[in-house]
Formats: C-alpha cells, structure tokens, sequence
C-alpha cells in the first residue's frame, strides 16, 4: 500500500549502460552525497571503492521517481552495504556523517583544490598536501618547480573552475570551426562530451574532428594550434601524436582507457565582449554552413542555438539556471571536479553571481529589440564582470574582455568516428560500464578506436553510434540518457 513501493519490483539492469540516465533526476540529494565519498576515494587513489559509490550514485540516477525509504531499494542492482548505509542515514537525518566529515577534512579540501588546478593529479596534490600545501596561493608561495601545464593551471585558476556555459561553448566551436576549415576544408567538427549530453555547463569543451577521405585527417591538428595561435586564440595547448598504429598492446586493447587520438589540450582565450565577438562568428556566415553535410549538422545545430540564444532561448536557460537547472551547477560544485569551482566562488558571492545579470535577460524587456546581438552580450558581458570580479580584486582594474576556457580538441579518422564519438561523450561512468559490459557479458573489447570480437577473433566495423550498441546487444542509449 505504501506509495513508491513498486520501486523494489521495477527490474533494473545492472549496468548503466543498459540503462536511461538523464541529467535531471529525481536523488540529487543522495547522488551528492555518494559522489562525494567517490572524489574522496579516487583523491586517496582507491579507485576501486570510488567506482562502486559511483556505481551506486548512478543506480539512483536511473530509477524514475524519489526513493523515501530505504524500504524501496530492496532487489535494486549495484547499492553496496557501505552505500546503502549512506543512503539509509541521508534518508533518516538529511545528511551522513561520514559525507560532513570527509567535505570538512582538511585534507580533503586540500586535494580537491590542488587537483582543481590544471595540470595537477592525485599523486602530485598529495605530495604536496604532505608538505604542509593546501591551496594554490600555498603552491605560489612555496617556490616548488612547476611543469608548463601547472603554470598555466595556477595562472588561470579562478577562471578555470568557473563553469563553461553552453553559449560559451558555442562560441568556442565557432572559433575552432574557423580554425579547421582554414586548414582542412570538408573536416567535420563535433561537440562531444558533457555538452553533448545536453549538459548546459562544463569544466572545459570538448571537440571531435575528422574528415570522410581517410587519411587527410593525418597531422591536421599542428596546423590547427598554427592557426590558432596566429589568431592569438590560445593561452596554452600541448599537443600529443596520434600513437594508435605504434601501440604495442595491440588496437583495441589500451593499456589505460587513455586512447591515443592525436589530441590537444588547451587553454581559449574567449572574447566576452562585443568586438571578440563579432570576430569570432563573422567569417563563420560565410562558409556557407548549409553546404556542409552530415555529421557537421551537429555543430551547424549548436551554431544555430547560439543563434538563438540572440533571440530568447538562452534567456529561457538563464531562468531555469535561476530556479531549477542550476541545480545541476550546483550539484557539480558540490560533487566532481568543480568543488574548487564552488569554493572559488563561495569565497565571493555564490553560484548566484550568475543569476542577477540573467534577469537583465527576460524576454518581455527586449523582445523588441530590433538588434539581437545585444542580448547575448548581456550574458556574455556577465562573464566579464564576473571574471573580474572573482579574479579580484587588486589586479583587475575594470573587467577584462576576455575569459580562459579549457578546451580539448581530438583528431579521429573517419573509420574510427563513431567508437571515437561513443568514447568522447561520456560520461565517464557511462563509458567504463560500456567496456565492462563488453568484456564480461559479449567477450569484446570495446575502445575509442575500434570494437574486437574475441570469440570471433575479428574487429565489428561500425559507422554510428546505433550500430556499436547493437554489435554490443545493447539497446541504444541516445546521449541525453548517458549521463550515468
Ligand atoms: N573520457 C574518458 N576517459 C578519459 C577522458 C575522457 O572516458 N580518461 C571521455 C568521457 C568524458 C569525455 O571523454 O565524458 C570528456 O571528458 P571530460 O573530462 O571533459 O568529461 P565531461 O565532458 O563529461 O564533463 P565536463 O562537463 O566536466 O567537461
Ligand atoms: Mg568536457
């Protein structure tokens, strides 16, 4: 009779990747609380106790309404007795003890922080939390050696833990749409990652690119950061060749999950204000987006929305953020990497220094406004202030017209697309059940480059996502409901 109970009756398949898990659910209180003691696990490099809380958050992702009681998690897969005790304590007294206690350790705090510094690891925070380092100002003071990404990381500390929003994002794949196609007309540029999801913002943006003539796609991406650079688009970037055809382990079985795709990551300098860009979407409205075909579709669609976001949609976005979305910020702030991105902005004024600008949004005061662009410079113009604002203090004098982004671009060939676009979209739980799934139910091995049959010693082809799932007999998962 108990309302809900039916929850214990629902079958749910064990691994996230036989499962619908979108981004807004219906546990964010329990599912905040087990991803805390999972950063804390991967932060003492205990990976594996970090994937089974991780295992367990995502079960609460998945199911379709609230869980009450813990009544209701009876027969339900992947709740470990240690999980299972959170849960029950979050459900009884509102909070766990043991999540009060891990977010106010200081060597907790101290790792989330240093981690939260680009270029930095558990191992290296570790060191360094040891030697008495709890923050990036202690890392500046102590004169340690750092390497060109850790500079760069500790330079841009604030702004990197900021949120990238959508609309940024959408700027930066104008900006790298530009770059490719200077240097290789015909490439096909991706959003992929969180933003793919339909997340509405990241820790950095994420970018897929190929090109249908195989093999023209080989050392695009030096010629890429050329022309980047020449543009003064880049802060930092570290390039790494492409090693699949050398690698030893064979394709298919990585030593690490780590693919080894030409790759670059990079720090954007993004414009925020008019000029940068007017600059950065000028030259796109004449390449004529609508001869290009395919897959570029998908950057053509996220152009579109930034379009929009000139003529209303964003606004609808900047209102949800007020009241329901940012919760999914806000649960970050809480949960993953972005801790730091909470902490940097708690020790001003909140997560909430996005909203007051937003408002400056509302439709009904610029519906008709005769000149679109404006609108997006309210927000985008937000970020400057923001930037500034947080930045601080004595350095900044009046805002700056311009924000570090994190941006990840990967160069794929066209055979490999779809396994490198199943790879790169993530999340990242979502994709290690996928491999795990391979391996122990279909005897595959399943990576960013290619899927092999060990049964039938032979490698499954595959041009879409849809066609992956099915080698896998898995039903397919739309990347919306991949956010395990
Ligand atoms: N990825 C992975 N393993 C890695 C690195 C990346 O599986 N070692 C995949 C899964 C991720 C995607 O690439 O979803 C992008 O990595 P990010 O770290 O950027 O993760 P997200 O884009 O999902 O999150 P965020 O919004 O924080 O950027
Ligand atoms: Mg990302």
């Amino acid at each position: 009779e108990k309302p809900g109970l039916e929850l214990a009756v629902v079958s749910v398949p064990s691994y996230a990747c036989q499962r619908h898990t979108p981004l807004l659910h219906h546990n964010i209180t329990l599912t905040d609380a087990l991803s805390i003691l999972a950063d804390n696990a991967e932060l003492g490099e205990n990976e594996g106790r970090g994937v089974a809380f991780r295992r367990a958050a995502a079960l609460l992702k998945s199911l379709p309404q609230e869980v009450r009681g813990a009544e209701q998690l009876r027969g339900l897969p992947c709740l470990g007795e240690h999980s299972l005790r959170v849960i029950k304590e979050v459900l009884e007294d509102g909070v766990s003890h043991e999540v009060e206690t891990t977010t106010h350790s200081e060597q907790f705090k101290a790792m989330k922080a240093l981690t939260g510094i680009f270029g930095v690891g558990a191992k290296t925070a570790d060191r360094w939390f040891r030697e008495g380092i709890h923050t990036p100002s202690d890392l500046q003071r102590s004169g340690h050696t750092l390497n060109r990404a850790q500079r760069a990381g500790l330079q841009y500390y604030d702004e990197l833990n900021l949120p990238v929003t959508k609309s940024e994002a959408v700027a930066i794949g104008q900006i790298v749409e530009s770059a490719v196609h200077a240097v290789l007309p015909g490439a096909e540029i991706t959003l992929i990652g969180g933003f793919r999801r339909g997340k509405q913002t990241g820790h950095d943006v994420d970018f897929l690119i190929t090109h249908p003539d195989e093999g023209r796609e080989e050392g695009l991406m030096p010629k890429v950061v050329s022309w980047l650079e020449a543009q003064g688009f880049l802060l930092y970037q570290k390039t790494t060749g492409n090693s699949y055809l050398e690698s030893k382990e064979g394709p298919a079985r990585p030593a690490s999950n780590m693919d080894r795709f030409e790759r670059c990551f990079s720090i954007f300098r993004l414009s925020t204000d008019n000029e940068g860009r007017e600059n950065q979407t000028g030259r796109e409205n004449q390449t004529g987006r609508e001869n290009q075909t395919g897959r570029e579709i998908q950057t053509g669609r996220e152009i579109q929305t930034g379009r929009e976001i000139q003529t209303g949609r964003e606004i609808q976005t900047g209102r949800e953020i007020q009241t329901g979305r940012e919760i999914q910020t806000g649960r970050e702030i809480q949960t993953g990497r972005e801790i730091q991105k909470g902490r940097e902005i708690q020790t001003g004024d909140g997560p909430q220094t996005y909203s007051p600008t937003l408002t400056n949004t509302d439709p009904h005061t610029h519906s008709d406004s005769p000149h679109p662009l404006p609108q997006t410079l309210v927000v985008v113009g937000d970020h400057a202030q923001k930037v500034s604002w947080v930045l601080g203090h004595s350095q900044c004098s009046g805002p700056r017209s311009w924000r570090a982004v994190r941006v990840d671009l990967v160069v794929s060939p066209y055979s490999q697309f779809a396994f490198a676009l199943l790879g790169w979209t993530g999340s990242k739980l979502f994709e290690r059940e996928l491999r795990r799934w391979a391996v122990h139910e279909k005897a595959m091995t399943l990576s960013s480059h290619a899927l092999y049959d060990r049964k039938r010693t032979q490698y499954l082809r595959a041009s879409s996502e849809e066609e992956i799932f099915a080698h896998l007999g898995l039903e397919y998962i739309p990347p919306c409901d991949r956010n395990a």
